[in-house]
């Protein structure tokens, strides 16, 4: 099987250079969570397959060719006829904001159907980790369903389940993200999430004091909380583990999260112990941020000793 099986919905990406009431030209590219991980993964020379829907369009043929030309796998992804493919606009307001604008209500990401799931676990057999982000059950009850339809097979199969929180409170609420998310934790080996997002996994609504170990408590193997510029902490059953973020000239931090994520995963892949995928989350985290785009920057094996070079280095 596949290293590493996700899905989600990618869009076309549009990047402009400021206020985008301005107008001006603006850049055409493909973004989404998931297939920024999958990218991230391939790159890292794993095998991963995204297992996503696009319309019947040309912007759902720019995000099949685009993940193609990574090498992901796209051959359990879907076409669906009545739905256009969706779209995001990055609009750069400030150096240090970045606004989001989403046209994808209804659209074929949103419609991922769960009869599509099972053939993305079929031939060449189920993959060794699943991964989803609590973006896709945001999408609308189709691609809800879907994700549930892929965690009870993940379990079936005995894949290990990474979940990335990645809370859109554009696409719905807190509550709604915590009735929905802490019921997936009895499947999630990997937990992933920003320190805010970690209520969203318990049961209860008020302030908990250790929440990693009542996840931990729960069954979850891994927990790690992305602290951006201080790093990560991965919590353990025995241990309790940091890294600090790696220094970089800070760029675009868009797919700065799913970067880690990929990084992270690819070290698991490898068998590397939790310090060492903590470091290679940080480090392909630091060149996602250094980098312009939400996927563009992300390292080749190769490539991840680049980081950490003196300014002005060129590589001749
Ligand atoms: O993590 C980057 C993503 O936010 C971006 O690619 C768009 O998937 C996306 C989303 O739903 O916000």
């Amino acid at each position: 099987g596949v290293g590493v099986l996700t899905l989600g919905e990618t869009m076309v990406a549009l990047r402009g250079s400021g206020p985008l009431k301005l107008g001006g030209a603006m850049n055409v590219s493909v973004a989404g969570a998931e297939s920024n991980v999958a990218i991230g993964l391939a790159r890292l020379g794993h095998t991963v397959r995204w297992a996503g829907a696009v319309g019947d369009d040309e912007a759902g043929e720019l995000v099949l060719r685009t993940l193609r030309a990574e090498g992901v796998d796209v051959t359990a992804a879907t076409r669906d006829p009545a739905a256009p493919t969706g779209l995001i606009l990055f609009e750069p307001r400030l150096p240090e904001v970045t606004r989001v604008h989403y046209y994808r209500a209804g659209s074929a990401g949103s419609r991922l159907s769960a009869d599509a799931v099972p053939a993305a676990f079929a031939a060449p057999g189920p993959p060794r980790v699943l991964h989803l982000t609590g973006i896709t059950p945001a999408l609308g009850p189709s691609a809800r369903d879907a994700c549930r339809r892929a965690l009870r097979l993940a379990r079936e199969h005995g894949a290990e389940v990474c979940l990335d929180v990645n809370f859109r409170s554009r696409l719905w609420s807190r509550e709604a993200a915590a009735a929905e998310l802490r019921e997936w934790i009895p499947y999630v080996d990997v937990l992933i999430a920003s320190d805010d997002e970690l209520p969203l996994c318990l049961p209860g609504t008020g302030p908990t004091d250790a929440p990693e170990k009542s996840l931990i408590d729960g069954g979850v193997r891994e927990v790690v909380v992305k602290l951006g510029a201080a790093g990560a902490t991965a919590h353990t059953a025995d241990a309790e583990l940091h890294a600090p973020a790696r220094e970089v000239r800070a760029v675009d931090a868009v797919g700065a999260g799913d970067a880690f994520v990929a990084g992270y995963l690819s070290a698991l892949l490898d068998d590397a112990d939790v310090p060492s995928r903590l470091e290679r989350a940080v480090t392909t985290g630091a060149f996602a941020v250094a980098s312009p785009g939400d996927w563009e920057g992300a390292p080749t094996r190769a490539e991840l000793d680049l980081l950490g070079s003196p300014p002005g280095t060129v590589v001749r």
